[in-house]
C-alpha cells in the first residue's frame, strides 16, 4: 500500500496549523508568515481535500472592506484552481486583547456584542465559501480565579449566543451546523465546557440543539487525562460528532499539538479503528502545530506525516478487524454478548424478578471465575500496530 493521500480521504488542515510561525510564551516566531494561497496550493499537491480558517487567518484583523474583498477573491481563485474545499470555518475570539476575559461570556456586555457581530460576519463568509460546519472554540471563555466568573450566569450568556447564531443561520437558510470544541484549560486557567461530556450536556439546553454538535480534539481530552476514543464513541452515540480535530499529545501537560500519530499512538490506533468502523463521513481535520524547530520543509513533512499516519493506522485497523485470530479473540472476550440486549424481547422487570436462573440459581462464583481474555486480544492489537502481524 502506498499510503498516498487523495481528496476522497477528506483530509483538511486549518490555515493556522501549517501557518503557525512558532511564537510561544517563551520565544519569538521562528518562521515567516505563510500566504494562505500558497498553503492551499501546497496542501493540494500533498493530497489534501481542503482547508479551514479563522476569519483572521485569512483576513487580517482590522482590514478594510476593500482589502477584505480582494483577499477573499484571491483565496477563492486558489480554491477554484486546485479544487480544494472549505468544509469548515471558525472565528478567532481569543487573540486580540479585547477578548482577554472571553467573547460570548466576557463580563463586559459590549465585548459580547462585538464578539457576536464578528462571528455573524464570518458565518456569512463561511456559507459563501460552501462550509457546512462552523466551529466554536471558546478558548477565552473561562477564568483564573473563583470570583471572577459566575459560571451559571456565563452559561446563560453562552446559551444566548448559540441561540442567536442558530436563529441567524436558520433565517438565512444556510446549510450550516455548529460544532463546539471543548478544551479544559489553556489559554484560560479553566475554560467553560472543558470536556466532550460537559459540551454534550450544554447542547441539550439550546434552542437549536439539532444544529449543534461537537468538534472534539485529541489533545484537548488527553490534557485532562481522558480516553479520546471513548469520548468520540459517546459523541457518535449521541449523533453529535459533527467534526474532529486530529493531532498528537503525550499525556497531561500543555497543549502539544503534535502531528497526528505522534503522542499517544495506541489511542490514535483505536481512534482510527473507531472512525472507520463507525462510518464517520466528516472531514479528517488536522489541528496541529509543526514544531518551531522546523523550517518549511519540516512543516510540509509534518503535514504529510499527519495524513500518512492516518492512512497507515487505517490499514492496520482493517487488518486487525479482518484477522481470524482477532475475531476468535473477540468472541472469547464476549464482545458479541455485549451486543445482545440484557433483557429478552418484551421482558419486564416482573419477568426478570421471576427468573430464578438470573438470581437464585445463578452461580456467581463460576461467573466471577471466568477470565475475560482481554490480554490476548490487546496483544493481538498491539502486534498489528507494531507491524508484526497482518
Ligand atoms: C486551540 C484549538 C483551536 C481551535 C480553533 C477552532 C486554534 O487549542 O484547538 O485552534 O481548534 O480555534 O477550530
Ligand atoms: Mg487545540
Ligand atoms: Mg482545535
Amino acid at each position: 500500500m502506498s499510503y498516498e493521500p487523495a481528496p476522497e480521504h477528506k483530509f483538511t488542515f486549518g490555515l493556522w496549523t501549517v501557518g503557525w510561525q512558532g511564537g510561544d510564551p517563551f520565544g519569538d516566531a521562528t518562521r515567516p508568515a505563510l500566504d494562505p494561497v500558497e498553503t492551499v496550493q501546497k496542501l493540494s499537491e500533498l493530497g489534501a481535500h481542503g482547508v479551514t480558517f479563522h476569519d483572521d487567518d485569512l483576513i487580517p484583523f482590522g482590514s478594510s472592506e476593500a482589502e477584505r474583498e480582494g483577499i477573499v477573491k484571491r483565496f477563492r481563485q486558489a480554491l477554484d484552481a486546485t479544487g480544494m474545499k472549505v468544509p469548515m470555518a471558525t472565528t478567532n475570539l481569543f487573540k486580540h486583547p479585547v477578548f482577554k476575559d472571553g467573547a460570548f461570556t466576557a463580563n463586559d456586555r459590549d465585548v459580547r456584542r462585538y464578539a457576536l457581530r464578528k462571528t455573524l460576519r464570518n458565518i456569512d463568509l463561511a456559507a459563501e465559501l460552501g462550509a457546512t460546519t462552523y466551529v466554536a472554540w471558546g478558548g477565552r471563555e473561562g477564568a483564573e480565579s473563583g470570583g471572577a466568573k459566575d459560571v451559571r450566569v456565563a452559561l446563560d450568556r453562552l446559551k444566548e449566543a448559540f441561540d442567536l447564531l442558530g436563529d441567524y443561520v436558520v433565517s438565512q437558510g444556510y446549510d450550516l451546523r455548529f460544532a463546539i470544541e471543548p478544551k479544559p484549560n489553556e489559554p484560560r486557567g479553566d475554560i467553560l465546557l472543558p470536556t466532550v461530556g460537559h459540551a454534550l450536556a450544554f447542547i441539550n439546553e439550546l434552542e437549536h440543539a439539532d444544529r449543534v454538535g461537537l468538534n472534539p480534539e485529541v489533545g484537548h481530552e488527553q490534557m485532562a487525562g481522558l480516553n479520546f476514543p471513548h469520548g468520540i464513541a459517546q459523541a457518535l452515540w449521541h449523533g453529535k460528532l459533527f467534526h474532529i480535530d486530529l493531532n498528537g499529545q503525550s499525556g497531561i501537560k500543555y497543549d502539544q499539538d503534535f502531528r497526528f500519530g505522534a503522542g499517544d499512538l495506541r489511542q490514535a490506533f483505536w481512534l482510527v479503528d473507531l472512525l472507520e468502523s463507525a462510518g464517520y463521513e466528516g472531514p479528517r481535520h488536522f489541528d496541529f502545530k509543526p514544531p518551531r524547530t522546523e523550517d518549511f520543509d519540516g512543516v510540509w513533512a509534518s503535514a504529510a506525516g499527519c495524513m500518512r499516519n492516518y492512512l497507515i493506522l487505517k490499514e492496520k485497523a482493517a487488518a486487525f478487524r479482518a484477522d481470524p485470530e482477532v475475531r476468535e479473540a473477540l468472541r472469547a472476550s464476549r464482545l458479541d454478548e455485549l451486543a445482545r440486549p440484557t433483557l429478552n424481547e418484551g421482558e419486564t422487570a416482573a419477568d426478570l424478578l421471576a427468573d430464578t436462573a438470573a438470581f437464585e440459581e445463578f452461580d456467581v462464583d463460576a461467573a466471577a471465575g471466568r477470565g475475560m481474555a482481554f490480554e490476548r486480544l490487546d496483544q493481538l492489537a498491539l502486534e498489528h500496530l507494531l507491524g508484526v502481524r497482518g
